[in-house]
Protein backbone atom coordinates (compact mmCIF):
# COMPACT_ATOMS: atom_id res chain seq x y z
CA UNK A 1 0.00 0.00 0.00
CA UNK A 2 1.27 3.32 -1.18
CA UNK A 3 0.73 6.06 1.34
CA UNK A 4 -0.32 8.62 -0.84
CA UNK A 5 -2.28 11.34 1.13
CA UNK A 6 -3.37 12.30 4.34
CA UNK A 7 -6.33 14.52 5.16
CA UNK A 8 -6.90 15.61 8.55
CA UNK A 9 -10.21 17.34 9.74
CA UNK A 10 -12.43 19.00 12.68
CA UNK A 11 -15.87 18.35 12.86
CA UNK A 12 -17.92 19.27 15.80
CA UNK A 13 -20.71 17.60 17.10
CA UNK A 14 -23.04 18.17 20.43
CA UNK A 15 -23.59 15.49 22.82
CA UNK A 16 -27.15 14.64 23.35
CA UNK A 17 -26.62 15.22 26.94
CA UNK A 18 -23.58 16.84 28.83
CA UNK A 19 -21.12 14.08 30.25
CA UNK A 20 -19.00 14.77 33.49
CA UNK A 21 -16.11 13.60 35.17
CA UNK A 22 -13.87 13.67 38.19
CA UNK A 23 -12.14 16.75 35.75
CA UNK A 24 -14.75 18.05 34.18
CA UNK A 25 -18.23 18.44 32.08
CA UNK A 26 -18.63 18.22 28.11
CA UNK A 27 -20.94 19.46 25.84
CA UNK A 28 -20.14 19.54 22.58
CA UNK A 29 -17.21 17.26 21.28
CA UNK A 30 -13.83 18.83 18.50
CA UNK A 31 -13.18 15.70 16.78
CA UNK A 32 -9.71 15.37 14.63
CA UNK A 33 -10.60 12.57 11.92
CA UNK A 34 -7.77 11.25 9.36
CA UNK A 35 -8.26 9.89 6.06
CA UNK A 36 -5.26 8.19 4.61
CA UNK A 37 -5.59 8.19 0.71
CA UNK A 38 -4.08 4.53 -0.75
CA UNK A 39 -4.26 3.64 -4.22
CA UNK A 40 -8.18 4.11 -4.61
CA UNK A 41 -9.00 2.95 -1.54
CA UNK A 42 -9.86 5.35 1.63
CA UNK A 43 -8.80 4.27 5.55
CA UNK A 44 -10.73 6.63 8.09
CA UNK A 45 -10.17 6.93 12.08
CA UNK A 46 -10.62 9.07 15.13
CA UNK A 47 -8.08 10.67 17.10
CA UNK A 48 -9.55 10.54 20.22
CA UNK A 49 -7.54 13.67 22.18
CA UNK A 50 -10.47 15.83 23.56
CA UNK A 51 -11.13 19.50 23.80
CA UNK A 52 -8.88 20.01 26.58
CA UNK A 53 -5.87 18.56 28.25
CA UNK A 54 -7.73 17.16 31.19
CA UNK A 55 -7.72 13.12 30.98
CA UNK A 56 -4.79 13.09 29.35
CA UNK A 57 -2.05 15.83 28.47
CA UNK A 58 -2.90 15.43 24.35
CA UNK A 59 -5.60 17.81 23.27
CA UNK A 60 -7.18 18.43 19.82
CA UNK A 61 -4.41 21.13 19.40
CA UNK A 62 -1.31 19.21 20.28
CA UNK A 63 -2.54 15.94 17.98
CA UNK A 64 -3.17 18.17 15.06
CA UNK A 65 0.55 19.62 14.71
CA UNK A 66 2.49 16.77 16.13
CA UNK A 67 0.40 14.84 13.60
CA UNK A 68 0.65 17.43 10.22
CA UNK A 69 4.69 18.45 11.10
CA UNK A 70 6.01 15.13 12.07
CA UNK A 71 3.58 11.76 11.91
CA UNK A 72 1.57 12.16 8.54
CA UNK A 73 5.54 13.36 6.53
CA UNK A 74 7.10 9.73 8.14
CA UNK A 75 4.22 8.24 6.40
CA UNK A 76 3.27 9.98 3.25
CA UNK A 77 5.53 8.74 0.20
CA UNK A 78 5.80 5.22 2.19
CA UNK A 79 5.14 1.82 0.94
CA UNK A 80 3.86 -0.52 3.10
CA UNK A 81 2.70 -3.89 3.71
CA UNK A 82 0.71 -3.54 6.62
CA UNK A 83 -0.10 -1.31 9.30
CA UNK A 84 1.66 -3.00 11.73
CA UNK A 85 5.34 -1.06 9.92
CA UNK A 86 3.61 2.20 11.32
CA UNK A 87 4.92 2.32 15.17
CA UNK A 88 8.65 2.10 13.87
CA UNK A 89 7.79 4.86 11.31
CA UNK A 90 6.76 6.88 14.34
CA UNK A 91 9.41 6.38 17.02
CA UNK A 92 11.22 9.13 16.77
CA UNK A 93 8.02 11.44 18.03
CA UNK A 94 8.25 10.62 21.62
CA UNK A 95 4.46 9.59 23.53
CA UNK A 96 1.94 11.67 21.78
CA UNK A 97 0.12 8.56 21.82
CA UNK A 98 -3.26 9.51 20.60
CA UNK A 99 -1.66 11.38 17.78
CA UNK A 100 0.04 8.26 16.69
CA UNK A 101 -2.96 5.78 16.79
CA UNK A 102 -5.17 8.38 14.78
CA UNK A 103 -2.66 7.71 11.84
CA UNK A 104 -1.94 3.82 12.30
CA UNK A 105 -5.55 3.15 12.76
CA UNK A 106 -6.39 4.90 9.60
CA UNK A 107 -3.58 2.50 7.41
CA UNK A 108 -5.71 -0.47 9.59
CA UNK A 109 -8.77 0.38 8.10
CA UNK A 110 -7.55 0.66 4.88
CA UNK A 111 -5.65 -2.14 4.88
CA UNK A 112 -8.69 -4.10 5.84
CA UNK A 113 -10.40 -2.23 2.88
CA UNK A 114 -7.68 -3.20 0.34
CA UNK A 115 -7.47 -7.02 1.86
CA UNK A 116 -11.75 -7.42 1.79
CA UNK A 117 -11.34 -8.39 5.31
CA UNK A 118 -13.36 -7.04 8.21
CA UNK A 119 -10.89 -5.51 10.40
CA UNK A 120 -11.56 -7.47 13.14
CA UNK A 121 -10.50 -10.45 11.22
CA UNK A 122 -7.23 -8.27 10.77
CA UNK A 123 -6.80 -7.68 14.25
CA UNK A 124 -6.90 -11.35 15.24
CA UNK A 125 -10.40 -11.07 16.32
CA UNK A 126 -12.65 -14.04 17.44
CA UNK A 127 -16.28 -12.95 18.94
CA UNK A 128 -18.73 -13.00 16.44
CA UNK A 129 -21.25 -10.53 19.52
CA UNK A 130 -19.68 -8.16 22.21
CA UNK A 131 -21.31 -7.71 25.67
CA UNK A 132 -21.83 -3.99 26.21
CA UNK A 133 -21.85 -1.67 29.52
CA UNK A 134 -22.19 2.07 29.80
CA UNK A 135 -20.03 4.56 31.61
CA UNK A 136 -22.24 7.56 33.54
CA UNK A 137 -21.28 10.58 34.10
CA UNK A 138 -22.19 12.69 37.43
CA UNK A 139 -25.57 14.08 37.28
CA UNK A 140 -27.21 17.05 38.75
CA UNK A 141 -28.47 15.14 40.93
CA UNK A 142 -28.86 11.42 42.85
CA UNK A 143 -32.40 11.04 40.97
CA UNK A 144 -31.46 11.89 37.84
CA UNK A 145 -28.55 9.51 38.00
CA UNK A 146 -30.85 6.79 39.32
CA UNK A 147 -32.97 7.61 36.46
CA UNK A 148 -29.82 7.17 33.71
CA UNK A 149 -29.27 3.98 35.42
CA UNK A 150 -32.58 2.83 34.93
CA UNK A 151 -32.92 4.02 31.31
CA UNK A 152 -29.44 1.84 31.11
CA UNK A 153 -30.62 -1.18 32.48
CA UNK A 154 -33.94 -1.26 30.38
CA UNK A 155 -31.96 -1.26 26.98
CA UNK A 156 -30.50 -4.24 27.96
CA UNK A 157 -26.56 -3.20 29.29
CA UNK A 158 -24.53 -5.27 30.70
CA UNK A 159 -22.59 -3.24 33.45
CA UNK A 160 -23.10 -0.21 34.63
CA UNK A 161 -20.29 2.15 35.67
CA UNK A 162 -20.61 5.25 37.28
CA UNK A 163 -17.89 8.76 37.27
CA UNK A 164 -16.92 9.04 40.93
CA UNK A 165 -15.44 11.81 42.85
CA UNK A 166 -14.85 13.02 46.10
CA UNK A 167 -18.71 13.98 47.37
CA UNK A 168 -19.94 12.12 44.58
CA UNK A 169 -19.02 8.48 45.32
CA UNK A 170 -20.29 6.26 48.87
CA UNK A 171 -23.34 8.17 48.86
CA UNK A 172 -24.21 7.54 45.49
CA UNK A 173 -22.98 3.69 45.46
CA UNK A 174 -25.43 3.53 48.85
CA UNK A 175 -28.33 4.79 46.60
CA UNK A 176 -27.38 2.54 43.94
CA UNK A 177 -26.78 -0.78 45.97
CA UNK A 178 -30.16 0.13 47.86
CA UNK A 179 -32.38 -0.26 44.40
CA UNK A 180 -30.46 -2.69 42.41
CA UNK A 181 -28.74 -5.06 45.09
CA UNK A 182 -27.06 -7.37 42.17
CA UNK A 183 -26.40 -5.78 38.74
CA UNK A 184 -22.78 -5.20 37.97
CA UNK A 185 -21.60 -2.31 39.20
CA UNK A 186 -18.04 -0.12 38.80
CA UNK A 187 -17.09 3.15 39.06
CA UNK A 188 -14.67 5.25 37.65
CA UNK A 189 -12.31 8.31 39.65
CA UNK A 190 -10.32 9.22 36.91
CA UNK A 191 -7.10 9.67 39.19
CA UNK A 192 -9.66 11.84 41.97
CA UNK A 193 -8.06 10.12 45.24
CA UNK A 194 -4.64 10.22 46.65
CA UNK A 195 -2.99 7.42 48.52
CA UNK A 196 -4.16 9.46 52.07
CA UNK A 197 -7.53 8.69 51.55
CA UNK A 198 -7.01 4.93 52.15
CA UNK A 199 -9.95 4.52 54.49
CA UNK A 200 -12.40 6.52 52.34
CA UNK A 201 -11.38 4.08 49.41
CA UNK A 202 -11.79 1.38 51.94
CA UNK A 203 -15.62 1.93 51.92
CA UNK A 204 -16.16 1.43 48.80
CA UNK A 205 -15.71 -2.28 49.23
CA UNK A 206 -19.02 -2.75 51.29
CA UNK A 207 -20.52 -1.81 47.11
CA UNK A 208 -19.56 -5.13 45.87
CA UNK A 209 -18.20 -3.39 42.82
CA UNK A 210 -17.01 -5.16 39.64
CA UNK A 211 -13.68 -2.91 39.77
CA UNK A 212 -12.57 0.50 41.11
CA UNK A 213 -11.15 2.54 38.08
CA UNK A 214 -8.05 4.69 38.18
CA UNK A 215 -8.46 5.81 41.47
CA UNK A 216 -5.11 7.53 42.17
CA UNK A 217 -2.88 9.92 40.07
CA UNK A 218 -2.72 9.07 36.07
CA UNK A 219 0.91 8.39 36.04
CA UNK A 220 1.22 6.24 38.72
CA UNK A 221 1.22 2.41 39.34
CA UNK A 222 3.70 2.18 41.96
CA UNK A 223 0.85 3.20 44.54
CA UNK A 224 -2.24 1.67 42.89
CA UNK A 225 -0.03 -1.68 43.91
CA UNK A 226 0.23 0.11 47.72
CA UNK A 227 -3.70 0.45 47.72
CA UNK A 228 -4.96 -3.04 45.22
CA UNK A 229 -3.16 -5.05 48.90
CA UNK A 230 -5.76 -2.64 50.64
CA UNK A 231 -8.79 -3.66 49.09
CA UNK A 232 -11.16 -6.43 48.09
CA UNK A 233 -12.35 -4.14 45.42
CA UNK A 234 -10.41 -4.90 42.07
CA UNK A 235 -8.26 -1.66 40.78
CA UNK A 236 -8.62 -1.64 37.21
CA UNK A 237 -6.02 0.93 35.29
CA UNK A 238 -6.56 3.47 32.94
CA UNK A 239 -4.53 6.48 32.31
CA UNK A 240 -1.77 4.96 33.31
CA UNK A 241 -1.47 1.83 31.32
CA UNK A 242 0.25 4.03 28.18
CA UNK A 243 1.91 1.00 26.51
CA UNK A 244 2.29 -2.57 26.85
CA UNK A 245 5.40 -2.24 29.48
CA UNK A 246 3.23 -0.24 31.28
CA UNK A 247 0.87 -3.35 31.63
CA UNK A 248 3.48 -5.34 32.22
CA UNK A 249 4.56 -3.44 34.90
CA UNK A 250 1.14 -3.41 36.50
CA UNK A 251 0.53 -6.65 36.02
CA UNK A 252 3.96 -7.85 37.71
CA UNK A 253 3.45 -5.23 40.66
CA UNK A 254 0.15 -6.49 41.35
CA UNK A 255 -1.05 -3.32 40.96
CA UNK A 256 -4.43 -4.14 39.31
CA UNK A 257 -6.22 -7.30 38.44
CA UNK A 258 -8.24 -5.76 35.30
CA UNK A 259 -7.19 -3.55 32.49
CA UNK A 260 -9.32 -0.95 30.35
CA UNK A 261 -7.35 -0.62 26.81
CA UNK A 262 -8.06 2.47 24.58
CA UNK A 263 -6.57 1.98 21.63
CA UNK A 264 -5.97 5.84 21.38
CA UNK A 265 -4.67 6.10 24.88
CA UNK A 266 -1.37 3.61 24.19
CA UNK A 267 -0.81 4.41 20.43
CA UNK A 268 -2.58 2.83 18.29
CA UNK A 269 -4.41 -1.07 17.56
CA UNK A 270 -0.27 -2.59 17.47
CA UNK A 271 -0.24 -1.69 20.98
CA UNK A 272 -3.15 -2.02 21.81
CA UNK A 273 -2.77 -6.18 21.07
CA UNK A 274 0.24 -6.33 22.83
CA UNK A 275 -1.61 -5.06 25.61
CA UNK A 276 -4.57 -7.82 25.39
CA UNK A 277 -1.57 -10.45 24.89
CA UNK A 278 0.53 -9.58 28.00
CA UNK A 279 -2.80 -9.61 29.86
CA UNK A 280 -4.09 -12.88 28.62
CA UNK A 281 -0.74 -14.40 28.93
CA UNK A 282 -1.36 -13.19 32.87
CA UNK A 283 -5.08 -13.97 33.29
CA UNK A 284 -5.78 -10.69 33.35
CA UNK A 285 -9.01 -9.78 31.86
CA UNK A 286 -9.38 -6.80 29.40
CA UNK A 287 -12.55 -4.55 28.44
CA UNK A 288 -12.64 -1.52 26.00
CA UNK A 289 -12.46 1.58 27.26
CA UNK A 290 -14.35 4.66 25.36
CA UNK A 291 -13.57 8.08 24.78
CA UNK A 292 -17.12 9.66 23.56
CA UNK A 293 -16.30 8.72 20.12
CA UNK A 294 -18.49 9.49 16.95
CA UNK A 295 -18.95 5.56 15.08
CA UNK A 296 -15.55 6.00 13.23
CA UNK A 297 -13.77 5.46 16.58
CA UNK A 298 -16.82 3.28 18.09
CA UNK A 299 -16.16 1.42 15.05
CA UNK A 300 -13.01 0.54 15.55
CA UNK A 301 -13.45 -0.15 19.53
CA UNK A 302 -15.80 -2.75 18.40
CA UNK A 303 -13.38 -4.30 16.25
CA UNK A 304 -10.98 -4.70 18.89
CA UNK A 305 -13.24 -6.12 21.51
CA UNK A 306 -13.41 -9.32 19.29
CA UNK A 307 -10.27 -10.20 20.51
CA UNK A 308 -10.19 -13.14 22.72
CA UNK A 309 -8.95 -11.53 26.16
CA UNK A 310 -11.77 -8.72 25.99
CA UNK A 311 -13.80 -10.56 28.59
CA UNK A 312 -15.43 -8.01 30.48
CA UNK A 313 -18.06 -5.63 29.08
CA UNK A 314 -16.69 -2.35 27.17
CA UNK A 315 -17.71 1.10 27.18
CA UNK A 316 -18.51 0.33 23.70
CA UNK A 317 -22.56 1.61 23.53
CA UNK A 318 -24.82 2.72 20.68
CA UNK A 319 -24.14 5.54 18.70
CA UNK A 320 -27.63 7.30 20.27
CA UNK A 321 -26.30 7.55 23.21
CA UNK A 322 -24.48 10.20 22.49
CA UNK A 323 -24.86 11.56 18.85
CA UNK A 324 -28.59 12.79 17.73
CA UNK A 325 -26.82 11.71 14.19
CA UNK A 326 -23.77 9.28 14.18
CA UNK A 327 -21.54 10.20 10.99
CA UNK A 328 -21.72 6.28 10.35
CA UNK A 329 -24.43 4.15 8.76
CA UNK A 330 -25.97 2.06 10.26
CA UNK A 331 -25.02 3.49 13.53
CA UNK A 332 -24.05 1.39 16.28
CA UNK A 333 -26.79 -0.86 17.65
CA UNK A 334 -27.19 -2.52 20.92
CA UNK A 335 -29.77 -5.70 21.22
CA UNK A 336 -31.91 -6.16 23.81
CA UNK A 337 -29.61 -8.26 24.98
CA UNK A 338 -26.90 -5.74 25.92
CA UNK A 339 -24.75 -7.13 22.89
CA UNK A 340 -23.54 -5.55 19.36
CA UNK A 341 -23.66 -8.05 16.36
CA UNK A 342 -20.48 -7.80 14.55
CA UNK A 343 -20.38 -8.00 10.95
CA UNK A 344 -18.60 -9.67 8.20
CA UNK A 345 -18.29 -7.12 6.15
CA UNK A 346 -14.56 -5.94 4.75
CA UNK A 347 -13.24 -2.79 6.65
CA UNK A 348 -15.30 -2.46 9.77
CA UNK A 349 -18.90 -3.08 8.52
CA UNK A 350 -19.77 0.99 8.76
CA UNK A 351 -19.96 2.83 5.86
CA UNK A 352 -18.38 6.90 7.20
CA UNK A 353 -21.55 9.56 5.44
CA UNK A 354 -19.05 11.60 4.05
CA UNK A 355 -21.94 14.34 2.88
CA UNK A 356 -22.71 14.33 6.47
CA UNK A 357 -18.96 14.64 7.62
CA UNK A 358 -18.31 17.36 4.67
CA UNK A 359 -21.24 19.26 6.34
CA UNK A 360 -19.71 19.08 9.66
CA UNK A 361 -15.81 19.82 8.92
CA UNK A 362 -14.81 23.45 10.34
CA UNK A 363 -11.17 22.92 9.40
CA UNK A 364 -9.63 20.63 6.79
CA UNK A 365 -5.93 19.73 5.22
CA UNK A 366 -4.35 17.38 3.02
CA UNK A 367 -1.09 16.67 2.69
CA UNK A 368 1.05 14.71 0.17
CA UNK A 369 4.60 13.89 -0.20
CA UNK A 370 6.82 16.47 -0.81
CA UNK A 371 9.42 15.84 -3.11
O1 LIG B 1 -12.11 7.37 31.89
O2 LIG B 1 -13.18 6.00 30.69
C1 LIG B 1 -12.88 7.16 30.96
C2 LIG B 1 -14.86 9.53 28.71
C3 LIG B 1 -13.93 10.52 28.50
C4 LIG B 1 -12.71 10.43 29.12
C5 LIG B 1 -12.42 9.35 29.94
C6 LIG B 1 -13.32 8.33 30.13
C7 LIG B 1 -14.58 8.45 29.54
C8 LIG B 1 -15.66 7.48 29.71
C9 LIG B 1 -16.68 7.41 28.62
O3 LIG B 1 -15.80 6.83 30.72
C10 LIG B 1 -16.81 6.09 28.00
C11 LIG B 1 -17.60 6.17 26.72
O4 LIG B 1 -17.10 6.66 25.69
O5 LIG B 1 -18.76 5.73 26.74
MG1 LIG C 1 -11.58 5.55 32.81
Amino acid sequence: MKIEAITLREIQMPLVHFFETSFGRTYSRRILLITVHSEGIEGWAECVAAEDPFYSSEWIESAWPTISRYLAPALLGQTIESARECPDLFTRVRAHRMAKAALENAVWDAEATQKQQPLWKLLGGTRHEIPCGVSIGIQNSIEQLLEKIETELAAGYRRIKVKVKPGWDVNILERIRARWADITLSCDANSAYTLDQMEHLRAFDQFNLLMIEQPLWDDDIYYHARLQKELRTSICLDESIVNARAAAFAVESEACRIINVKVGRVGGFSEAKKIHDICHNNNIPVWCGGMLETGIGRAHNIALSTLENFRLPGDVSASKRYWKEDIIEPEVEVSPQGMIAISDQPGTGYRVRQDLIEKLTVRKETLRPSK
